[in-house]
């Protein structure tokens, strides 16, 4: 093995270059990486850049993406002693979440990041960021993947995009950032604590498109906005997103009525809060009680893409109705409080 990185490019704005229809990816990200950060890239470890096809802004991201970032990483494992995957900041936190339970606690650091303005244009917050994932990718691993951003390592599974302007577009609400990289690096003394690390294996299964689905509750919901997960086979599992400690409309007969039929078409339903910061406290209130009557699932304070990608990945590999009732509470990869 040497001591080099691998970095994965995805697409996202860190390589994107303007266009006449605005940003947009472009190949040879790693002549421009050379270009921008120039000398510094000498106090760094060597890498090489493998570019992902086709380049997406990563709003246009899919299941079939996440497997191709997985198979490349999982492919060049022994030959590297860390990683970084360049990615679009708009759905990273999806990408991250998955990448959490398909690499589960690896023995090498797997370091998400991006940009919100291009490397090569001026005040590129890509400099910081890719230099910083450059500067800890090849350290012990942390245990599990990591999103880095504006100086702040979080754990991959809860963070949220919450800016689109700020360099500080990312959060981890719920869980304390790993290390602060500031002159020094400071690490928080948040355990991971994933003493049995591996290399992940070959991937053995796919993921079903369109699989998962998201149902926000909001005052007077019609009930056009969710009777298609039910006539929709493909749709196996939703995401509810309630209000508050985990409360939803229980006095409106169209809801309870999706919800019991959820239930008996084994279609699975999971609650997240729609607060950023807490969690469900189920059976708090008597607004939320009908959800554990029904065997929904409790999200806890997992992010909603942190529960969306976990329900995915649990159906990819297999595990029925039933078996995703029970599996649902491991607390697989610290994606959330216990
Ligand atoms: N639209 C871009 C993307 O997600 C946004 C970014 O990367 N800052 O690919």
């Amino acid at each position: 093995m040497t001591h080099k990185i691998l970095i994965v490019y995805t697409g996202g704005t860190i390589g994107m270059v303007q266009t006449e229809q605005g940003l947009a990816p472009a190949a040879g990200l790693n002549e421009r990486i050379h270009d921008t950060l120039g000398e510094s890239l000498q106090g760094l470890p060597e890498f090489d850049v493998i570019e992902l096809n086709p380049l997406i802004d990563s709003s246009n991201i899919t299941p079939d993406h996440w497997c191709k970032i997985y198979d490349t990483l999982q492919s060049n494992w022994q030959a590297y002693s860390g990683f970084i995957v360049l990615h679009g900041t708009d759905t990273l936190a999806y990408t991250a979440s998955v990448l959490s339970y398909m690499l589960g606690a690896c023995d090498k650091n797997v370091i998400i990041t991006g940009s919100q303005i291009p490397l090569g244009m001026s005040r590129s917050d890509g400099i910081s960021n890719l230099e910083a994932a450059l500067a800890i990718a090849g350290e012990e691993s942390f245990g599990m993947a990591t999103v880095l951003f504006h100086h702040t390592l979080m754990q991959a599974n809860r963070v949220t995009k919450f800016s689109s302007h700020d360099f500080a577009a990312f959060q981890s609400f719920n869980a304390e950032p790993l290390a602060k990289l500031s002159i020094h690096k400071q690490f928080t003394g948040v355990q991971l604590n994933h003493l049995l690390t591996h290399a992940p294996s070959p991937r053995d299964y796919d993921f079903a498109a369109n699989s998962v689905g998201v149902l926000p509750l909001y005052p007077s919901l019609p009930s056009s906005a969710y009777q298609g997960f039910l006539q929709d086979d493909q749709c196996q599992a939703i995401v509810l997103q309630t209000y508050g400690a985990g409360n939803i409309a229980d006095s409106n007969p169209d809801l309870v009525a999706f919800l019991e039929a959820m239930q008996a078409n084994k279609k699975l339903v999971i609650n997240v809060t729609q607060c950023a910061h807490g969690g469900t406290s189920t059976g708090a209130y008597a607004a939320g009680s009908l959800l554990e009557r029904l065997s929904i699932l409790d999200g806890k304070d997992m992010t909603l893409e942190a529960a969306f990608s976990k329900v995915h990945w649990l159906l990819a590999k297999g595990h029925s109705f039933n078996e995703i009732q029970t599996l649902w509470s491991d607390n697989i990869i610290g994606e959330y409080s216990c």
